[in-house]
This record gives C-alpha cells, structure tokens and sequence, in this order.
C-alpha cells in the first residue's frame, strides 16, 4: 500500500511569524491535505540552530543566517501525509524566493533569499532528523482523521 505516515518538518521563520503569515502557511498545508501532527511556537537556542543547519556552517551567509534564525519566534510542525516531504519542498519553492514559481509560498510571499519565511525538510531521512531535533516525542500527536478517505484511495 501507500505510505501515508511519512512525516517532515516544515518551520516558518522569524520574518514569517513577524509579517504574521503563519496563517496563511499553516492553511496550505492543511487544504493540501497533510495532517498536522506537533505545532509548537518556541525562541529557538542557537545551540539547536547550528545542530539545524550543521552543514551549512562552511558557507559565507552561516552566522548571518544563523543570526536571523535567532531574532525571534518561529513556528515548528509536523505534517504527515503520502509523499509530504517532496510535495512541502514543491509547496515551498525554490530556496530564493526571486526564483520560486508563483502559487509556491516563497514564490508567493517572499523576495529574497535571506528572509524566505519557510523551512521544509528536504529528504525523509533528514525530515527523522530534524523532528527529533525539535520535538519531544510526547509533542506529537498520533491521530487518525475521518477525511483520511477522500484524501487517498
Ligand atoms: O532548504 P532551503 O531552505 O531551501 O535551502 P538550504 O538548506 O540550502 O539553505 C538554508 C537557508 O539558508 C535558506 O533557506 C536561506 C539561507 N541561504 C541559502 N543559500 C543562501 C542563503 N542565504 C543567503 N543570504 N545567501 C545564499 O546564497
């Protein structure tokens, strides 16, 4: 059958929650059909940010990036659904958002590349990672919903 418990992490950055988009992203992903399973508001450590983004730490935008990750509050969630890590990178667009396709959030909401308001994990083994990383097992939410019929077959 159809794995449709695969999960990733999707974060609207501090520029997201200051412009108050976290609305309007959280409600794509639900009209998409993704389940929400963890939803939290944190001021993230930057301790957990450089564990985040460890393999960008050679790169010249490093500190910048992880300066601007720290300047506020951000919102963290699971989405599980058939295929959800590929499809939120799809939802989300390019990683500048002067390059995203309209319809996508970046595309949508964003334009430039140092405030693009979103974060989706970008393969399922790194998706394992980084919900670990940000969330207590106790923090999700295992449910089953009752539209779950008219979403797969
Ligand atoms: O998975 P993405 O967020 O699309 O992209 P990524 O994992 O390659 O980079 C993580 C974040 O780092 C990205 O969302 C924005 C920032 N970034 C990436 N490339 C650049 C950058 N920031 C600046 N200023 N310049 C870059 O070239």
């Amino acid at each position: 059958g159809i794995e449709i418990h695969e999960q990733t992490l999707v974060a609207v950055k501090p520029d997201g929650v200051q412009r108050r988009l976290v609305g309007e992203i959280i409600q794509r992903f639900e009209k998409r059909g993704f389940q929400l399973m963890g939803l939290k508001l944190v001021q993230p450590s930057r301790d957990v940010l450089l564990k985040h983004y460890h393999d960008l730490q050679e790169k010249p935008f490093y500190s910048a990036l992880i300066q601007y990750m720290s300047s506020g509050p951000i919102i963290l969630m699971v989405w599980e659904g058939c295929d959800v890590v590929r499809i939120s990178r799809m939802m989300v667009g390019d990683t500048d958002p002067a390059l995203a396709q309209p319809g996508t959030v970046r595309g949508d909401l964003c334009v430039h590349i140092s405030r693009n308001a979103i974060h989706a994990s970008d393969s399922v083994e790194v998706a394992k990672k980084e919900i670990s990383l940000w969330f207590h097992r106790n923090e999700l939410v295992e449910w089953e919903s009752c539209t779950i019929k008219n979403i797969y077959n």
